[in-house]
């Protein structure tokens, strides 16, 4: 309790904001000023009238936030909380890609650096994915950096895609029989799960969303139980905020180390100490917030 004092009162007093992504630890959620994904959060910050952001995720979130408020300084707790998914694409990377399929659109997926933003055309969420490829005006795409991601859009469009063969370790973990298993133990729950599972996963769902796409179809929805097959945080938002539904991990195993990095103490010293910062320096900055404009006007 001291701890939540002492942050409540330090974030007033250095005129802070505490935004936590739907992967976060419960405790985390619990004391930020807004929960959600990583766009809305961007936006959030960017809008937001108080100077400091504690931004609750890993490090490509920042870095987005900080794209498009960079008058704001832009804390993250743990500076190590890294995306294993976004590091498995460098922008020399999309540099050869360009030159390999030169007639070829990039659309990148907002789980990438800065760097790598900068060096694309237009960038996605896994929310809006399919209707961005359906609208760049391109024939070809070239999608980066997952695969799953990409196998999914390229189910909905007739448009030639090139796919990145990146993944995201923890919705990796996400078996096909995991959710076999729990649909013959609980016949009436329908299985919603997230773009980044394996394919063989895809294919089992009966709905496929971005975390806060599961949210809202959760609480529209008229059924009462679910399999959900994403990072485990994002039960903690779902029994908060759906308390009459019941909800079942896929499985116990997609918890994402990094996004756990982030704790209480953390938040406090960051708070404290104004540190650690993530800021993208100005030329990759306006080049990245290029990829995300050119998301947003489509
Ligand atoms: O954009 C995000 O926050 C990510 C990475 C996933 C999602 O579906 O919200």
């Amino acid at each position: 309790m001291d701890l939540i004092e002492k942050i409540k009162k330090l974030k007033e007093d250095r005129d802070a904001i505490i935004l936590a992504h739907n992967y976060q630890l419960p405790e985390i959620q619990d004391i930020a000023d807004f929960v959600g994904d990583s766009l809305e959060l961007s936006r959030i910050a960017k809008n937001a009238k108080e100077k400091i952001i504690v931004f609750c995720g890993v490090h490509f979130m920042a870095e987005t936030a900080s794209i498009l408020a960079p008058e704001k300084k832009v804390l993250l707790p743990d500076i190590n909380s890294g995306c294993p998914l976004a590091n498995m694409i460098s922008p020399d990377d999309v540099k050869r890609l360009k030159r390999e399929f030169p007639n070829a659109k990039v659309v990148a997926y907002i789980n990438t650096s800065a760097e790598v933003k900068a060096e694309s055309d237009y960038c996605c969420t896994s929310a809006n994915a399919i209707s961005v490829v359906e609208k760049v005006p391109s024939d070809e795409i070239i999608f980066i950096p997952d695969r799953n991601l990409g196998y999914y859009v390229s189910k909905h469009t007739n448009k030639k895609i090139y796919i990145w063969n990146g993944f995201c370790p923890t919705h990796q973990r996400i078996l096909p029989q995991d959710i076999e298993k729990l649909k013959s133990k609980y016949p009436n729950a329908k299985v919603v799960v997230h773009p980044e599972c394996r394919r063989e996963v895809l294919d089992l769902a009966d709905k496929i969303a971005s975390t806060s796409g599961i949210i809202k179809f959760v609480k529209e929805d008229e059924g009462n139980e679910y399999i959900i097959g994403t990072e485990m945080g994002i039960l903690h938002r779902l029994r908060k905020e759906v308390p009459e539904k019941i909800f079942y991990p896929a499985s116990y195993l997609s918890v994402c180390p990094n996004m756990k990095k982030n704790t209480l103490e953390k938040v406090l010293w960051a708070l404290e100490e104004l540190n650690p910062e993530v800021k993208v320096p100005e030329p990759i900055r306006t080049r990245a917030l290029k990829a995300i404009e050119n998301m947003l006007n489509l």
